[in-house]
């Protein structure tokens, strides 16, 4: 079997996709992950592969070509192992799916714009901003599987690609109260996303080591930037997110020093 080595970061939502797609084929073992600390430099051998670019993951495959890109790396995943496909093969019902992953950008960018903003006065906006995101993704749902909970029959490509953003937003629900309201404009996208976060394809992360990694995130600092004052990133390998404390959960108003999060290893 030819070796494919996926290079990636702990947690990062954008390989979550390719190891839920690899769970629901039965193949994880057909892939090696290889994790890249972004709290150092990248290292020379792996920049010299992508050409200077660091966005990850980034696929290597066994003749050492490099496949860059979240949705180009499924595919191809897809491609390659095609015993079991995953990807809705009649092609009105795979553009439906395909109009659906086209709406992820959006939804991407407006979670981590949340996330990182520390102006209080912008709160209510960015809420906003979320729940129409929600409520586009409820319609669109509506349109197309009324019934549910899945798009399709059941937990498939377009799952694979939204599902680890549905935990990324963890994050939201612990700094900001972010909570979709009861409301009909969210019911269906509500049962979505309980159907995808619980299925058991997609339990790689949870929500503590979400809240916990990307403390620095929530305080303004996306990629391991290291804010004023500490010298050791949310993201750091060591000390392992199981022993450190819960970051506060008001990230507007405090300033938690490396010791308080917990970031420094006692020797
Ligand atoms: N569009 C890219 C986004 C990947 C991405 O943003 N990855 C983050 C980690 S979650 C990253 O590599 N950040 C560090 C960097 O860009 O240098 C994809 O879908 O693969």
């Amino acid at each position: 079997m030819t070796q494919l080595t996926i290079y990636h970061i702990p947690v990062c939502p954008f390989s979550q996709r390719l190891e839920i797609l690899l769970s629901l084929k039965g193949l994880q073992d057909k892939v090696k992950f290889q994790m890249i600390d972004i709290t150092k430099p990248r290292p020379a051998w792996l920049l010299e592969k992508t050409r200077g670019t660091t966005s990850l993951p980034v696929l290597e495959t066994a003749n050492g070509e490099i496949i860059k890109e979240s949705l180009v790396i499924l595919q191809y995943l897809e491609d390659i192992f095609p015993e079991k496909l995953i990807a809705q093969s009649n092609p009105y019902k795979r553009a439906v799916e395909n109009m659906m992953v086209r709406m992820e950008g959006d939804f991407v960018s407006q979670g981590y714009m949340y996330v990182l903003n520390q102006n209080q006065g912008r709160r209510e906006a960015l809420k906003e901003g979320m729940l129409k995101q929600y409520a586009r993704l409820n319609d669109f749902l509506l349109e197309h599987s009324k019934s549910g909970p899945f798009l399709f029959d059941q937990f498939g490509w377009a799952e694979a690609v939204f599902t680890p953003f549905f935990m990324r937003f963890w994050f939201l629900e612990y700094f900001e109260d972010f909570e979709l309201p009861m409301d009909h404009k969210y019911a269906r996208v509500q049962e979505w996303i309980n159907a995808c976060t619980t299925h058991s394809a997609a339990q790689q992360v949870s929500k503590e080591e979400i809240v916990k990694l990307y403390y620095d995130y929530a305080k303004g600092a996306g990629n391991a930037a290291l804010l004023p004052g500490r010298s050791v990133s949310s993201f750091t390998f060591e000390p392992h997110w199981r022993t450190r404390p819960w970051p506060p959960k008001d990230k507007y108003n405090q300033n938690p020093t490396d010791e308080e999060l917990g970031l420094k290893l006692k020797v």
